[in-house]
């Protein structure tokens, strides 16, 4: 062939491949680029079908949505969120479920291919590693924007050209400082979210990032569930929904009391599904070790006693009948994967 002809037949099949778009079009960005929105709080990042993220993974799944098939409106349902580091000031929350059929979606995975997909994301394709919250880890994926914010996800489509992929760069580099906020940064003085487009101030500067609030008190501790939502109040009068997550915690000990400290995620899910998305935040808990003062799990247990499953630093029989109560569970997505 001469040039011409090569020439023109390459043309031809980019054209060609444009209009089918059968490939996907990806690039790594920042989580700030992920997630710039409108005046309206509406995400406007469109440059490519899919994003590559990479960022410090702030908390264990199973303890912030249950993965167990069947359960709950979605089904099994599996969510972390990785924050962007040095000056990539942002965050990105990333999503996986069983029904999605329920919200408008290609269809439902059976139990059977969500354990597998499940199996699949907890685990490096590289080295079998299990992930934890402490990660720094590479995510290749579809993203949606959902009340507030953009996630990494399926689109809600179960076909296997929807998956995303989670890889280790870097085990156990250790949970980000979270940031010392003050609630005057995130509410006005009415109590109301202060809202910036720009994203320097206000909530949307925290959003998906690990914080840190002290000085507070538990305005309503009768909501103290696994899943609840309570509400921290400041010596000005402001408050903040604290949404609990479903780690073990929350049923084992009761809730801080007095002026405690506030470790958390800070998310939005806004109300309503149409705009505006300016409210709905809300800092998220995904379990507590009972220390009494920080609302947070420290994830450095002491005692060392095989056995001590309440960490009362005794084995005796609280802890056989918890082990009873348990007996023969298992974890979806990390029990029986590979086999
Ligand atoms: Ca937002
Ligand atoms: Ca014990």
């Amino acid at each position: 062939m001469n040039r011409n002809v090569v020439l023109a037949t390459t043309l031809l099949l980019i054209f060609v491949a444009a209009v089918r778009g059968d490939e996907p079009t990806v690039a790594e960005v920042t989580h700030w680029e992920l997630q710039a929105v409108d005046a309206d709080g509406v995400g406007t990042y469109s440059a490519t079908d899919k994003v590559i993220i990479t960022g410090i993974v702030l908390n264990n799944p199973e303890e912030m949505l249950n993965p167990t098939p069947g359960t709950g409106f979605m089904g099994g349902q599996w969510q972390i969120y990785i924050q962007g580091e040095a000056d990539d000031h942002a965050g990105t929350a990333v999503y996986m479920g069983q029904y999605y059929a329920k919200v408008g979606g290609s269809g439902n995975y059976t139990d059977e291919q969500l354990l597998s997909e499940l199996c699949r994301i907890n685990h490096d394709p590289n080295t079998g590693y299990t992930f934890a919250a402490g990660d720094r880890v590479k995510v290749t994926g579809w993203y949606k924007f959902y009340k507030g914010k953009i996630n990494v996800n399926e689109k809600h489509q179960v076909e296997p050209m929807f998956d995303f992929e989670v890889e280790l760069l870097d085990p156990a580099t250790g949970l980000p400082q979270p940031e010392l906020i003050t609630l005057d940064m995130v509410k006005d003085s009415n109590d109301q979210y202060i809202f910036d487009q720009t994203r320097l101030t206000g909530c949307e500067y925290y959003q998906a990032r690990l914080v840190r609030v002290n000085d507070v008190n538990i305005v309503d501790p009768n909501y103290w569930v696994p899943d609840g939502t309570i509400t921290i109040r400041d010596k000005s009068g402001r408050t903040f929904p604290v949404k609990l997550g479903i780690g073990d915690g929350f049923t084992r000990y009761a809730f801080p009391v007095g002026q405690i400290d506030v470790i958390a995620i800070f998310d939005q899910e806004n109300p309503s599904s149409s705009p505006p998305f300016k409210g709905g935040y809300r800092l998220w808990v995904t379990n507590y070790d009972g220390n009494g003062l920080v609302l947070t799990d420290r994830g450095h247990k002491r005692g060392n006693l095989p056995g001590d499953i309440n960490t009362d630093y005794q084995v005796d029989f609280i802890d056989f009948a918890e082990f009873a109560e348990n007996w023969l569970q298992q974890r979806a997505g990390l029990s029986g994967c590979g086999e």
